[in-house]
C-alpha cells in the first residue's frame, strides 16, 4: 500500500501541473497584496498577478535575491501578521547582515511532511532510531531533520553537532539505523570511529546517511558506503525556501526529486536571466507554491544544476535535478580558468594514498596566484621515504591537473592534521579577497 506521506510523488503530471498553476496564482496575488517590495517590482514591470494564465507565465515576474532578503532585514518580506507566525530561522551567510525567515504553522507543516517524504523515498520508516547531528537552533539542519523525522514516526535522538565520542557512544548503544549530518562531518564520524577501532558493519546498526548542507561528490559517497556499508542519501534544501528536504536522492537517479507540488523549480542562463529548458545547466530558480509567511517568488538560489528532461526510473512524476556541484558564488577564476572545489574533491578521491580532507588555498603574488593544494595522506600511505612521497606527490598533482586543467602546488600533510568541521566545511581560503 502506498504510504500516505508520499501520495503525492506519483501524481499524474497533468494533474501536478495543474495544481502547481492553481497554487501559483493564489500566491502571488497573496505576494502582490501584502509584499511592497513585490508589488513595487511587478508594477514596474507592468505585470499583475492576473496576467499568470499558465505555468510559463511565471517567467513574466520579477526575480528575488538573497540581497533582498538582507536589504529588507527582519522583516520587509513577511507576508503574515505575527499571530500567524510560530518559529524563525536565520541564515547568516559568509558576509553581511543576517536573513531572516519567519515561518507560521503550515510552513511547519509542509516543510516537515517535505523532509518526511525524503525520508520514506530513502527506505526509512517508523522502525528507524534517527541521529539528528545537524546543528539546532536558527540553522534550518536540525529542526528540519527533526520534525520531518517524527512525522515519519522514526525516534528521533536531537543530539546537535559535536562531541564525536559522545554520538558514536549514543549511535552504538540506542541502536540508531539513520544519521542526519553534513558530508564532511560525517568524515570526522569516522575519523574518531577508526581511532577508537569502531568498525561501522560490526558494532553499529546504521544503515542509513542523510548528507547535504554542503556540496559532495559522487566519489565521496562511494567511498562513504564503501568504508561503512551504509547508503548515503542526498538532501537538499536552503532556509530562504524552507529548510533541507526541498529534494531528495531517490536512488534510481543520480539526481535528486524536488517536491514540485510546493516548491516550483526553473533553470535560468546566470547571464541573461533568461529560462532554460530542461536539461540545460544554469542557476536553479524556485518559487514557494504553499508558504505564506515568507513566501518567495522566483527565488535565485545560486546553486548549478539542471533538471533531467526524462522521467525518473522509480515512478516518481516530480523533476529530479542533478546533484549540486557547485554554486555560482563558489567558483574560482584562477589563472582565468573556472575552478570549482568539487572538482579538486574528485581528483583528491581518484587518489587511494590520500584522505577525503583537504584545503585550497589561493595565494595572490606580484605575478600569478598560487593555487595550494593541502591534503592530508592517509595512515598507511605515510612514508619518511623522500622518493615515494614525491612520487605521491606527481600522482595527486597529475589527477589535479587532468581534472581541472590546472597546475596546483601540492602539499601533503600529515594524517588528522587538516581541521574539521561539526557543520558546513570551509574547504577554500582565497587570500586575495
Ligand atoms: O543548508 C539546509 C539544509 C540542511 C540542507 C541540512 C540539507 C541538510 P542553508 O544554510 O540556507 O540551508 O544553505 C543552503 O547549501 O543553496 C546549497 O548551496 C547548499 N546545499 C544544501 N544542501 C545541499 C546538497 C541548508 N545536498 C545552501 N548538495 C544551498 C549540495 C547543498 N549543496
Amino acid at each position: 500500500m502506498l504510504d500516505l506521506i508520499s501520495k503525492n510523488d506519483f501524481m499524474p503530471i497533468e494533474e501536478l501541473r495543474a495544481l502547481q498553476l492553481g497554487k501559483l496564482q493564489k500566491l502571488v496575488a497573496y505576494e502582490y497584496e501584502r509584499v511592497a517590495l513585490f508589488r513595487r517590482r511587478c508594477d514596474e514591470k507592468g505585470v499583475k498577478p492576473r496576467d499568470i494564465v499558465t505555468l510559463k507565465d511565471i517567467a513574466k515576474l520579477p526575480f528575488m535575491m538573497k540581497s533582498d532578503l538582507r536589504d529588507e532585514y527582519p522583516l520587509g518580506l513577511t507576508a503574515s501578521p505575527m499571530k500567524d507566525i510560530v518559529r524563525f530561522h536565520c541564515s547568516s551567510g559568509t558576509t553581511g547582515k543576517p536573513i531572516c525567515i519567519p515561518n507560521t504553522k503550515g510552513d511547519i507543516e509542509v516543510w516537515s511532511e517535505a523532509v518526511a517524504r525524503c525520508l520514506a523515498m530513502y527506505g526509512i520508516t517508523e522502525d528507524d532510531v534517527l541521529q539528528v547531528t545537524y546543528g539546532y537552533g536558527l540553522f534550518t539542519g536540525g529542526l528540519g531533520l527533526h520534525y520531518g523525522g517524527e512525522k515519519r514516526g522514526c525516534a528521533v535522538l536531537p543530539i546537535g553537532g559535536g562531541n564525536t565520542e559522545k554520538q558514536l557512544m549514543l549511535m552504538r548503544d540506542l541502536g540508531v539505523t539513520a544519521i542526519a549530518c553534513t558530508p564532511s562531518y560525517f568524515l570526522r564520524i569516522m575519523d574518531v570511529a577508526r581511532q577508537q577501532g569502531i568498525d561501522f558493519r560490526r558494532d553499529t546498526k546504521l544503515k542509513h546517511g542523510i548528507f547535504g548542507a554542503e556540496p559532495w561528490t559522487d566519489e565521496m559517497r562511494e567511498k562513504i558506503q564503501d568504508i561503512t556499508g551504509i547508503k548515503a542519501h542526498d538532501i537538499y534544501g536552503l532556509t530562504e525556501i524552507s529548510g533541507p528536504g526541498v529534494a531528495g536522492s531517490c536512488g534510481k537517479s543520480n539526481g535528486l526529486h524536488i517536491w514540485e507540488d510546493h516548491y516550483y523549480p526553473e533553470i535560468i542562463d546566470p547571464e541573461t536571466l533568461e529560462p532554460l529548458p530542461d536539461g540545460e545547466e544554469g542557476e536553479l530558480v524556485f518559487t514557494t507554491l504553499d508558504r505564506f509567511g515568507t513566501p518567495m517568488v522566483r527565488y535565485r538560489t545560486r546553486d548549478l544544476t539542471r533538471l533531467y528532461p526524462e522521467m525518473c526510473a522509480c515512478g516518481r512524476t516530480s523533476r529530479v535535478m542533478a546533484r549540486i556541484k557547485a554554486r555560482s558564488d563558489d567558483m574560482l577564476i584562477i589563472h582565468g580558468v573556472n575552478l570549482f572545489p568539487s572538482q579538486v574533491e574528485a581528483a583528491l578521491l581518484s587518489v587511494p594514498e590520500v584522505e577525503p580532507h583537504y584545503q585550497i588555498v589561493i595565494t595572490p603574488t606580484d605575478t600569478l596566484d598560487i593555487l595550494e593544494i593541502k591534503v592530508e595522506i592517509k595512515h598507511e600511505a605515510f612514508s619518511d621515504n623522500v622518493r615515494e612521497v614525491e612520487a605521491l606527490r606527481k600522482r595527486v598533482f597529475d589527477a589535479v591537473k587532468n581534472i581541472t586543467g590546472l597546475g596546483a602546488k601540492i602539499t601533503l600533510v600529515e594524517p588528522l592534521s587538516l581541521p574539521r568541521s561539526e557543520g558546513k566545511i570551509k574547504r577554500v581560503i582565497d587570500n586575495r579577497v
